[in-house]
């Protein structure tokens, strides 16, 4: 998978991906990242990227011409190809686990940084097949937003993950939280680890965990129930909780 990030802080996005699991990602061939200097793609003195808005405002607005050049050169390379261009933006749809898994079945992935107060619209209108937000909060910068989808989906490409961690990201894709972990020793300052992760009865362990997944999502994230998988055991389980803690 290729992933280009164009950004005019192209150090910001290399300092991440070429960390821990993400870098091993890239050295394996897995995912191929770029970040692409916006300020290549200027042609005057300064590499502006930024304009005042027409008729005025407060900020700064980020400039069609490195934007648009930027794209097609990327485009270019691989004629006939469409690929998904991202505007990291407050104002698109909610970045959640299926949209992770969504953008990891496409093959090419281009991101667009903005900072400053925003982008002229035309890019939006005529270059962005995507706006993507990563949550109601105000960044600096599209940069981090970026980040943060490159490693959710690069973590779902085949080879990325051992086998083991894989099966958590399919716990997660159940829709319930995570049930607690606890590792050695098990007694710490007095506080023991659940008798039953110490019994060696693998099935009482597999129903302990789901019920704990369960309580945990039912007390911090109900909403998540819905859509969750949930077997006849599941609502069973949940049925009984609702009761013990009442309406
Ligand atoms: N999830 N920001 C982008 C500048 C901007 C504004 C409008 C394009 C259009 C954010 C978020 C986020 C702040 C990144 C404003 N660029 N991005 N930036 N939350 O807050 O994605």
């Amino acid at each position: 998978m290729r992933i280009e990030i164009i950004t005019t802080l192209p150090q910001m996005i290399e300092a991440v991906a070429s960390e821990s699991i993400l870098g091993r990602a890239r050295q394996k061939g897995i995912v191929d990242v770029e970040a692409v200097n916006l300020r290549d793609f200027t042609h005057d003195k300064h590499k502006t990227t930024d304009d005042a808005p027409f008729v005025g405002g407060p900020g700064m607005v980020m400039k069609c011409e490195p934007v648009f050049e930027a794209v097609e050169a990327l485009t270019s390379r691989r004629a006939g190809q469409k690929p998904r261009v991202l505007l990291m933006t407050p104002q698109g749809r909610r970045f959640d686990q299926p949209m992770a898994e969504e953008l990891a079945r496409e093959s090419h992935l281009i991101m667009i940084c903005g900072r400053y107060e925003g982008v002229d619209e035309r890019i939006r209108e005529q270059l962005v097949t995507d706006e993507v937000s990563i949550g109601d909060y105000v960044l600096t910068g599209g940069e981090l937003a970026a980040l943060v989808i490159l490693d959710a989906v690069t973590r779902l490409l085949p080879g990325v993950l051992g086998d083991e961690t894989s099966a958590v990201s399919e716990s997660f894709s159940s829709g319930l939280l995570e049930y607690p972990q606890y590792t050695r020793p098990a007694n710490y300052r007095g506080m023991q680890v659940p008798e039953v992760l110490l019994s060696g009865n693998h099935e009482e362990i597999r129903k302990w965990r789901r019920a704990q997944a369960l309580k945990r999502t039912l007390q911090r994230r109900p909403d998540l129930l819905e859509r969750a998988h949930l077997t006849e055991e599941d609502r069973r389980l949940l049925l009984d909780m609702q009761k013990a803690t009442g309406p």
